[in-house]
């Protein structure tokens, strides 16, 4: 039996410069199934790392001729590309298992196995365990209807099998596969986060979340739980990465990396480990954690965070209740001052396009990005992903305007608000990126700051023309 894994040619998020991610959820999924299964021959192919188009998939799938061909969209603007990649594997030969999963497809169960033909099976939520049932019984298709977790056409029927229950202890998972990639290992980078010669390495401390943001798709996929890693565990796997395939651009993949003793004790498991100072991490947090948080801060630096990307989201108290996100603007306020007061680098994340949003409010979310005076801000489009509430809300009252899934990156306008059209959203954020990063001030600061990081990463942006590539949307 051999499946083959394929990460598919993806076009770059151009927001945050040149970075060439590990297919992450693949070669989670691989060492998993090469623990479980026995007999089971296991190959990655990583379209974008080992620079192979369309065409060449295609003689790549004929030459290794797998027994099933899996592939992950990480994004819900990556299903095409998905969907391309099982249609390729079935043109090369019809008898392949083409499977895929994820939050996008777990959303989409029904309306993707209606539309791409070529699909056989997606595996909803968790992938480990149903991945390695279906593969151990690839052969007996009449045991397709009893594997929890897949959505399958069952006789030409779509059918939909039970959810299957979350593993419980995520610490059960193997180290991250990247011996599987081992080859193509070290081109992994992500240059304005880290430059280009810092090996770059996704690791996992925790799935799903507590909070129910609700333009979020996370805590939904993952049944609105939260299971972590242990401080220990996390460590250990980043001296893994570091020690066996030279990494030093660690992005800890949870989106949320919670309050309480946990970010205390993993500064205190990583400075233990003694790495070498240029082996830095970076993670997503809550605003009001950081505050909570913010007595470790320093010993968070010294174990390597340099970098924090914080969901601030809006200026506005009222937008941000509605999102559910349970913080205030003062919130957003002191966390951005802690983490630049303890030299980590201070990222913002804020949303426009809400419905209620107007040409006032969203000025008033510029001016206040300008007034928080984080490192580095990132301004998205409010976007309907399958999955999250706001995609339920704008689906029932027929707000969604543009349906090509590889828009839905959030630097495309989906939906219009009661009083701004979805291009005049489009051109509200063109003007966050303009304001922020395009008055002469900031530009010069950022280019010859005393910091190192801010430096490199404004000469970054500069180079890769952000605002030019946000102007050729519209
Ligand atoms: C790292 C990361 C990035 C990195 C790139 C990583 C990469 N490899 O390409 C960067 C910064 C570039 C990035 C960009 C974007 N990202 Co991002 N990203 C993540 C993050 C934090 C981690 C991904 C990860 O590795 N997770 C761990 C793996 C193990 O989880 P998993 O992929 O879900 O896989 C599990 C299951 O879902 C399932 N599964 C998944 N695929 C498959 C396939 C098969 C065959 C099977 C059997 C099972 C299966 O099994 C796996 C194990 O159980 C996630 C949030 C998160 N914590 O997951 C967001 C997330 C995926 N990103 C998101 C978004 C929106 C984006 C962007 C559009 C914009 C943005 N604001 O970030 C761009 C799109 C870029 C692009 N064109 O691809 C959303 C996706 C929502 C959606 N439905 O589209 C997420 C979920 C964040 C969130 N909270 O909303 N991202
Ligand atoms: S946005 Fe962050 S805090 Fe909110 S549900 Fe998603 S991961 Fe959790």
């Amino acid at each position: 039996m051999k499946v083959l894994f394929i990460e598919p040619p993806k076009e770059e998020w151009f927001i945050m410069g040149e970075y060439l991610p590990p297919p992450y959820g693949i070669i989670q999924l691989g060492a998993y199934l090469e623990r479980e299964a026995k007999n089971v021959e296991i190959e990655v192919l990583d379209c974008n790392a080992q620079h192979v188009d369309w065409q060449d998939m295609e003689k790549h799938i004929a030459s290794s001729n797998p027994d099933i061909v899996a592939s992950s969209s990480l994004a819900t603007c990556n299903t095409y590309v998905v969907a391309r990649t099982l249609e390729t594997a079935k043109k090369v030969n019809p008898d392949i298992l083409t499977v895929t999963g994820g939050q996008h497809f777990t959303a989409t169960a029904q309306e993707s196995l209606q539309e791409y033909r070529d699909i056989d099976i997606i595996i909803r939520g968790e992938g480990e365990q149903t991945l390695t049932e279906l593969v151990k019984n690839t052969d007996k298709k009449t045991l397709f209807p009893k594997i929890d977790g897949i959505s399958f056409r069952n006789k030409g029927k779509i059918t939909h099998n039970p959810p299957r229950p979350l593993i419980e202890n995520l610490e059960e998972l193997p180290n991250p596969g990247y011996h599987l990639v081992k080859d193509i290992v070290h081109k992994y980078h992500f240059a304005m986060m880290a430059g280009r010669n810092a090996p770059y390495a996704l690791i996992e401390g925790a799935r799903g979340c507590p909070h129910e943001c609700t333009f979020c798709t996370q805590w939904q996929h993952w049944q609105g739980k939260w299971r972590v890693k242990s401080p220990k565990r996390v460590a250990d796997e980043m001296e893994f990465c570091h020690r066996n395939y030279g990494s030093k651009f660690i992005w800890l993949t949870d989106d949320n990396f919670g309050a309480g003793t946990r970010p205390s004790e993993l500064a205190d498991e990583i400075i233990k480990r003694k790495m070498p100072d240029d082996v830095t991490w970076f993670v997503q947090a809550r605003c009001d954690d950081i505050i909570r948080n913010k007595d470790d801060l320093p010993r968070l630096r010294k174990s390597g965070l340099n970098w924090v990307l914080l969901g601030v989201e809006s200026s506005d108290p009222s937008t941000l209740d509605s999102f559910k996100k349970g913080i205030t603007p003062q919130d957003a306020k002191q966390a951005v001052n802690l983490l630049k007061e303890n030299g980590i680098f201070a990222h913002a994340m804020l949303i426009i396009g809400n419905r209620k949003d107007t040409v006032k409010s969203i000025q008033n979310v510029r001016e206040f990005a300008n007034e928080l005076d984080p490192d580095f801000v990132m301004f998205g489009i409010l976007t309907p992903f399958p999955g999250n509430e706001i995609y339920d809300e704008a689906k029932r009252n027929g707000w969604i305007e543009d349906t090509n899934w590889s828009h839905y990156d959030m630097i495309h306008a989906i939906m219009p608000t009661e009083t701004l059209s979805r291009n005049e959203v489009q051109e509200e954020l063109y003007e966050c990126y303009r304001k922020f990063y395009g008055s002469w001030g900031r530009r010069l600061g950022g280019l010859f700051s005393s910091n190192d990081l801010k430096r490199k990463v404004n000469w970054h942006m500069a180079r890769k023309g952000l605002l030019r590539q946000l102007k050729a949307l519209f």
